[in-house]
């Protein structure tokens, strides 16, 4: 069938730099005329080879998904591209489009998704562009793309009928094919070469219960698929299974803050054995024990550390990634296992040439992300059942396999505290005096601790030599103990500002007491060294995870 194509006229808008992870507006914004547009045109401008080109698609099922996925089908097929690979309703989690990029070895694929921000006509909005890796662009090409959006003057968009996005096969739109496929499927059998289903299923069927939270997001059918179905946990296993355009009115963040009620649940005293809680695009992960948070920093050390339980790491791990703010956790396993540990700066996209290189096999961030070399962005799910496939192994519960971790490795206690839309100019003036003063703060004392170093963290990337500066600030202390400083890179109003805080213990006796107690004195310390209060008029952080 011929189309009719258009060459649409159109001015550049000057906010389209991609942050932390890709290009996140308020969905307002993303609504205004060409907006989108312009983004997606520069994205297809970046590909190395457009005409022919074979792209994945999909989202997170946030509103004005669909919307997007139909405009974007139509500038394809304007822009000479040959294939697009869609997930059915247009769903895909971030991770399973990584895979599905891998599999089909496309030239890489697009994801919509604002995350773990909320959704709505009131809410944020997203896109991002994933490499033929399966990973996040690199910044070397999101700064091009962004170089891309100051200049542009027209973008072509074909004029056809909206394609059933829920009905799996083929169209051609002139010379492209939109190809809808089940979302879930290569996702679970991806899973099922990784994990040993039959020693979970076994195991959660000697009446052990675990409930999984997808705060109607778009796990809820990868979950039911894969817990309900292929490990057979009985229906309602699964909490907010139905991906929703608002997420229910939810903030699909996976933490002690925003998902109340499975953390209730948990600590209930016949709560379930293990809890679990994913995020807006399913690349985060929660893991709860019963009456027990696992940090998500801990959580890497210990499947670092036993990653030869599960079949698909059963040769071992070749190296570990963390990012810079994530606690030294796994880097004392990796020291343990003689594996090299590389600090990367926040992002998932810093990881991806380690993984391509084969320096690392497992990654992660203490922003509620894991994962490994088996797909090139967090995996929500796959961490989840990595420490299922851990519990059905040892056959302990989750808070006694943490106490045995940290009897072996010592405990870096953790917590982050957030000051979310904090006055931007407050929060940036913030960062410029704290970052004058951290050159002469090493050797000196500060809140009765020996400053051991002081900096402003910068990253040479060991495979290609790109250099990024500027990725927190960090003081760290004789003691082991540390507090960074960072202004988050995917809100979307305001300032956020993070600090991050970390004291080493090797004494038993800290291995029952809270996290936050024993923050306690560094936190106050983090207060007044970065005068937080005079900068953001903020006593209290918003969110403390
Ligand atoms: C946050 C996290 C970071 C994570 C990023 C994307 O970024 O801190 O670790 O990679 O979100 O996660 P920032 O710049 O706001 O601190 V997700 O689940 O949005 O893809
Ligand atoms: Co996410």
């Amino acid at each position: 069938m011929d189309i009719e194509i258009s060459t649409v006229a159109t001015t550049p808008f000057d906010d389209q730099r991609p942050g932390t992870s890709g290009l996140r507006k308020a969905t307002k914004v993303f609504q205004q005329p060409h907006y989108l547009e312009n983004f997606v045109q520069c994205i297809l401008d970046s590909l190395p080879q457009k005409a022919g080109a074979r792209l994945v698609l999909g989202g997170d099922g946030r509103f004005h998904n669909r919307e997007a996925i139909q405009t974007i089908i139509r500038m394809a097929a304007a822009n000479g591209l040959a294939e697009l690979i869609i997930g059915q309703g247009g769903i895909l989690s971030t991770p399973a489009a990584s895979h599905l990029i891998r599999k089909n070895a496309t030239d890489g694929g697009i994801i919509l998704s604002a995350s773990h921000n909320p959704g709505g006509p009131d809410g944020d909005f997203g896109i991002k562009f994933n490499t033929p890796n399966g990973g996040p662009a690199p910044e070397k090409i999101t700064e091009a793309i962004y170089a891309a959006t100051k200049t542009l003057s027209a973008y072509r968009i074909a004029a056809t009928d909206p394609i059933d996005l829920d009905r799996i096969g083929e169209t051609t739109l002139g010379g492209l094919t939109v190809r809808v496929i089940d979302a879930v499927d290569d996702y679970a059998e991806l899973m099922q070469t990784l994990f040993d289903f039959d020693l979970i299923r076994d195991y959660l069927g000697d009446g052990r219960r675990m409930v999984f939270d997808a705060m109607h997001a778009v796990t809820g059918p990868y979950a039911r698929r894969i817990f309900e179905g292929l490990l057979g946990c009985p229906e309602g296993t699964v909490w907010n299974g139905e991906p929703l355009p608002d997420f229910g009115g939810g903030h699909p963040d996976p933490n002690l803050a925003h998902a109340k009620k499975l953390v209730e649940t948990m600590y209930a005293e016949d709560g379930p054995f293990f809890g679990a809680a994913s995020d807006g695009d399913g690349d985060r992960n929660m893991i709860l024990g019963h009456r027990f948070f696992v940090t998500p920093s801990d959580s890497l050390a210990v499947l670092a550390a036993n990653a030869t339980i599960a079949p698909g790491y059963r040769d071992g791990i070749a190296g570990v990634a963390r990012s810079m703010p994530t606690s030294a956790a796994a880097d004392r396993v990796a020291e343990k296992l003689g594996v090299d540990c590389y600090e990367t700066p926040t992002g998932w996209k810093f990881f991806g040439n380690l993984l391509d290189a084969g320096r690392i096999t497992l990654c992660g961030e203490e922003s509620f992300g894991t994962g490994s070399d088996h797909v090139r962005e967090k995996d929500g799910l796959w961490a989840v059942l990595f420490w299922l496939n851990l519990l059905a192994a040892k056959r302990k519960p989750v808070a006694e396999i943490l106490r045995e971790h940290w009897q072996t490795y010592g405990r870096n206690v953790y917590a982050r505290h957030d000051y979310e839309e904090v006055d931007s100019d407050g929060a940036r003036a913030l960062m410029d005096d704290l970052g004058a003063r951290l050159p002469a703060m090493a050797g000196t004392r500060l809140g009765g601790r020996t400053v051991a170093y002081a900096d402003d963290f910068a990253y040479t990337d060991p495979v290609d030599g790109s250099v990024s500066e500027h990725q927190g600030l960090r003081i760290g202390f004789e003691d082991g103990s540390r507090i960074v400083f960072r202004l988050s890179g995917t809100g979307t109003s305001g300032a956020t500002l993070r600090v991050y805080l970390e004291q080493f213990t090797d004494d038993p006796a800290d291995y029952e007491r809270d996290a936050h107690a024993l923050l306690e004195p560094i936190a106050s310390l983090a207060a007044e060294v970065a005068k937080i209060e005079h900068y953001t008029g903020r006593d209290t952080p918003s969110v403390i995870t």
